[in-house]
């Protein structure tokens, strides 16, 4: 199956948090024509590809697009337009070399990302096959994943006291995907009357979780806990268990942890994480560590690695080099999978290769700052994965990847569900 690229181009749109990002789009085969939303994070790992923004005061405050955007409509149009390609590995090859930085900082990553997942879509429609399916390597089988909702946001996300910026509810008990939205949607539902009844706000944050001004990590756990039952589901992983993102580079500073006003050095987060874990049936954590904490990273591994998942996302943004180095030290053992933090859908998926070859799980994540865009949702699938994280159950730019997942359920029930 071959495309032949047409025009390339892109327009600047708002995303989820009304910033500028880009929708890029590609036309093909005879006007045929696939277009791409691109993500946009906040709390973003230093070593992430680069997100390139106008920097003009007099524009969005300086986050307007319109370079990234013109990279999109003349240099990747002129490198692409009139050319034909057999795979979107060949075209990203071609991106890649076209912007020959290390971080993707000469054309941005948001344009590339951007192209590389129109011309996915354009593969798998020019195939006749769900994008999916285009997507599924050879060396792994599709499945549908664990959902994770963000059902409490802190941090960078909302503008309460958190120092944790993600709690999440995954129902690895539940049979199926479908009835994991429902489990999700209900605990959710009965989250805010308990919020509510407590007094709290049920305002919400960034990734359409509540954003009450609670302080302390353990009193949300209690709550959440609390909420699992009332929606009458069973809290931990026979249930409904929880899933921390405390994306520690945001209360690290000067070697040591700043949690609801205590400070922690590595091994004193280490062994307070120990105790949520024991309390509250927590089965994952995300960057429970900052991305430059590796000796800390090392040591969360060698004593928590064998209870639950750890997963690195600020760490590894993604890059197959980073995450080769974080196995051959052995610091966590799961990694976070963003688009963006690299930037090509090619080398998304080898990082996801190289996950799996090491026994490393994976997580397929959104940004915090969102379009209505579904890709992730058939990306998860494809790759086989069994996990993503995409929000709450709540906010159109969330429910747009778990929609598309039960669509993926509905239409295809033979599709294997839950952790690999
Ligand atoms: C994270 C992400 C997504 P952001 O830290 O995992 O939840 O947040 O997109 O702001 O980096
Ligand atoms: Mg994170």
């Amino acid at each position: 199956m071959s495309i032949t690229i047409e025009r390339v181009s892109a327009l600047e749109i708002l995303d989820s948090r009304g910033r500028p990002t880009l929708q890029v789009s590609v036309e093909y085969n005879g006007r045929q024509r696939e277009s791409a939303g691109v993500p946009s994070g906040a709390s973003t790992g230093s070593g992430e590809a680069v997100e390139l923004r106008d920097g003009d005061p007099a524009r969005f405050g300086g986050a307007g697009t319109l370079t990234a955007a013109a990279n999109v409509t003349i240099a990747i149009n002129n490198a692409l337009a009139g050319r034909t390609f057999v795979s979107v590995k060949e075209v990203d090859e071609v991106l890649i070399a076209l912007d020959g930085t290390p971080n993707k900082a000469s054309l941005g990553a948001n344009a590339i990302v951007g192209t590389s997942m129109a011309v996915a879509r354009a593969f798998a429609a020019a195939a006749g096959l769900p994008l999916w399916r285009y997507l599924e390597p050879d060396w792994v089988s599709a499945r549908l994943p664990i959902p994770h909702f963000n059902v409490i946001n802190g941090g960078a996300h909302a503008a309460n006291n958190l120092d944790f910026q993600e709690f999440m509810l995954a129902p690895l008990g539940a049979p199926s995907f479908t009835d994991a939205v429902r489990a999700g949607a209900e605990v959710y539902a009965s989250l805010k009357k308990r919020l509510s009844a407590a007094g709290h706000s049920t305002g919400l944050g960034d990734e359409g979780g509540f954003a009450p001004q609670l302080d302390r990590p353990d009193q949300v756990l209690e709550v959440l806990v609390g909420a699992i039952e009332d929606a009458g589901y069973t809290p931990g992983t026979g249930g409904v268990a929880i899933a921390l993102d405390p994306a520690a580079n945001g209360f690290y500073a000067d070697g040591g942890y700043t949690v609801a006003g205590q400070r922690y050095s590595s091994e004193e987060l280490i062994a307070y994480y120990a105790d949520l874990v024991d309390r509250f049936g927590v089965w994952s954590i995300e960057d429970g560590l900052a991305e430059d904490d590796w000796d800390g990273w090392v040591s969360l591994t060698a004593q928590l690695g064998d209870r639950l998942q750890l997963v690195g996302d600020d760490i590894f943004v993604t890059n197959p080099a980073v995450i080769t180095k974080g196995i051959e030290l052995k610091a966590a053992n799961a990694a976070l999978i963003k688009l963006n933090q690299i930037g090509t859908v090619t080398e998304t998926l080898e990082a996801m290769r190289l996950c799996r070859e090491a026994g490393y799980a994976a997580m397929v994540s959104h940004r915090s700052g969102e379009t209505p865009d579904s890709f992730i949702a058939d990306l998860v699938v494809g790759s086989g994965c069994g996990e993503i994280k995409a929000g709450a159950p709540a906010r159109g730019e969330r429910v747009a990847k778990y929609n598309r997942l039960l669509e993926i359920a509905a239409t295809h029930r033979g599709l294997p569900f839950g952790l690999q």
